[in-house]
């Protein structure tokens, strides 16, 4: 099948240098430098992007902080979820053109940027409905005077929200955080990874459509030492929301505690899954496969620790071999590929580090571990499976972030359990079981911030998202993202 059709629109896009978004107006970065971001697929440059400062990062911050406390304070809940209602609409309206530039920069397969675009429209949608539900309480409080007391709380804005994304999913990874943002009131300054940064400035440009006053969402595009580092520091800054590598995200919380602003963390990975003997291998082996080699295997939630009952363990293998035998890989810009390139020459690097220390290490190669033959250009590497049954290879305790799979056998459930456990990370696990007594009792005891039964990588805005242990703070989506976003005030009125 042949590449398909960019967009006129997208053409247009990337023939230009693309600016900042400070306080709606679209500006050149204060040094005046550009960047250029490259395809992954080929290797080319797509389009120049304006290198960020530090100066820039004030601007944007002074914008923010002049929106929450004008007009964007003075609008009404109703107001806030039908712009982002406006929103939701837009990127329905432009969903071919936002996936195809995160095909572009991402390298990711036009199916998967489709369902990007698809899941960032739902996603606004349902934050949407949040500003008029944002509610207070009334509590019985017993004052020692005696004196009759009204206590009641109130749910504000936390304030200007520094929110920090990774290029994985470059599309989704901005709206997961803009949506609760805009949604409690807040203001925001969105940094977009330098891999990544179109589809973010083409997602602004529609916010800016849509009719959000100025300032109340800006966007500093640069590298992270430049550009994240500063946001994250900045001391009227009231929240970071970050997503991306568990060393930067300690640097974050570091960096917070000069004025005690809240932090969320959503970092790395290294999530268990785990197949009983009783399990429809058939679809536990297919849920493995899809679980890793989904997004190139670059997915905090990848499913990189396949525990397997000895029992079936030669089953599984044979399915999964097959599995990542099927893949047609290539440019993601075709409808038929199902694995695309790494998003750069780095982590392709890193990934290839991996690998090479995995055979050092004594694990088996089962399949994959190269480069695809026919592919001359682009950061592709296939689809490896790996087997490890003493676990103790790198590849089976680090987070790799490509298409890896380290497979190990068990025989003991609690021994699983322990072993599934023993990790510095917590944001994912699976259990593959027709038995309901064992997946209830194993998910009880899994750490981790999402378990999945029978199933892997199911997200939705109204269920909690984030981990355990170095996997992050916080939760995102949901409820619990709402409360993130908002302080708690306090209030007694003495009715005596
Ligand atoms: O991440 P970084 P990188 C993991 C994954 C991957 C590794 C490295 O294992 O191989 O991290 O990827 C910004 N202060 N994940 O180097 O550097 C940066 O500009 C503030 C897991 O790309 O963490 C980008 O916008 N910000 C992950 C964002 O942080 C800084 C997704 C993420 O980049 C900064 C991505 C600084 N000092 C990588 N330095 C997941 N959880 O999904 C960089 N940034």
């Amino acid at each position: 099948m042949s590449d398909i059709e960019l967009l006129p629109g997208v053409r247009d896009f990337l023939s230009v240098p693309q600016k900042i978004f400070v306080d709606g107006s679209w500006q050149p970065a204060s040094g005046g430098a550009y960047f250029a971001v490259e395809n992954p697929a080929t290797e080319t440059t797509l389009c120049e992007v304006a290198a960020g400062t530090e100066a820039d990062i004030d601007a944007a911050v002074a914008a923010a902080r002049k929106a929450f406390e004008g007009p964007w304070r003075r609008e009404t809940p109703a107001r806030r979820g039908m712009l982002l209602l406006r929103l939701a609409e837009l990127i329905d309206a432009h969903a071919e053109e936002l996936a195809q530039l995160v095909v572009l920069e991402n390298g990711k397969p036009i199916r998967l940027a489709r369902g990007e675009a698809a899941s960032a429209a739902n996603i606004i949608r349902y934050f949407a409905g949040w500003p008029t539900k944002i509610e207070g309480s009334t509590s019985p409080v017993s004052p020692a005077s005696g004196s009759p007391m009204l206590n009641y709380t109130l749910r504000e804005p936390v304030g200007v929200c520094g929110l920090i994304v990774p290029w994985n999913f470059p599309l989704t990874m901005c709206v997961w955080k803009l949506g609760p943002a805009l949604a409690a009131g807040c203001t925001a300054v969105l940094k977009p990874a330098e891999q990544t940064p179109l589809v973010a400035i083409r997602l602004v440009q529609l916010i800016e459509q849509a009719g959000f006053p100025a300032g109340v969402v800006n966007l500093v595009t640069g590298l992270g030492a430049a550009t994240g580092a500063p946001l994250a520091q900045h001391p009227q800054v009231d929240k970071v929301a970050f997503t991306g590598s568990t060393a930067v995200g300690r640097l974050i919380a570091q960096g917070a505690t000069g004025n005690m602003k809240r932090v969320s963390l959503e970092l790395g990975g290294k999530s268990p899954n785990i197949i009983l003997p009783d399990a429809d291998i058939v679809r536990a082996a297919k849920g493995a496969a899809d679980g890793i080699f989904i997004n190139q295997g670059q997915t905090c939630t990848a499913a990189s620790r396949l525990y397997v009952h000895e029992s079936v363990l030669d089953d599984v293998l044979a399915e999964l071999r097959q599995h990542a035998a099927a893949h047609r890989i290539g440019s993601g810009l075709s409808e038929a590929t199902t694995l695309g390139p790494l998003v750069s020459a780095r982590q392709l690097d890193t990934v290839n580090g991996f690998i090479q220390r995995g055979l050092q290490d004594g694990a088996e190669l089962i399949c994959g571990g190269g480069r695809p033959d026919n592919l001359a250009k682009g950061h592709f590497v296939e689809p490896t499976v790996f087997l490890d049954r003493a676990e103790r290879a790198c590849i089976a305790k680090e987070e790799i972030f490509g298409p890896v799979l380290t497979v190990m056998s068990w025989s003991d459930v609690d021994d699983l359990v322990y072993r599934a456990n023993d990790t510095e990370y917590g944001l994912a696990a699976g259990v593959w079981t027709r038995d309901l007594k064992s997946a209830h009792r194993i998910a009880a005891e899994l750490k981790a911030g999402s378990v999945w039964i029978n199933c892997w990588n199911v997200v939705d805005p109204a269920a909690p998202f984030g981990g355990y242990k170095a996997s992050g703070w916080g939760r995102e989506m949901s409820k619990n993202v709402i409360d993130a976003y908002t302080e708690t005030k306090s209030v007694f009125v003495d009715l005596g």
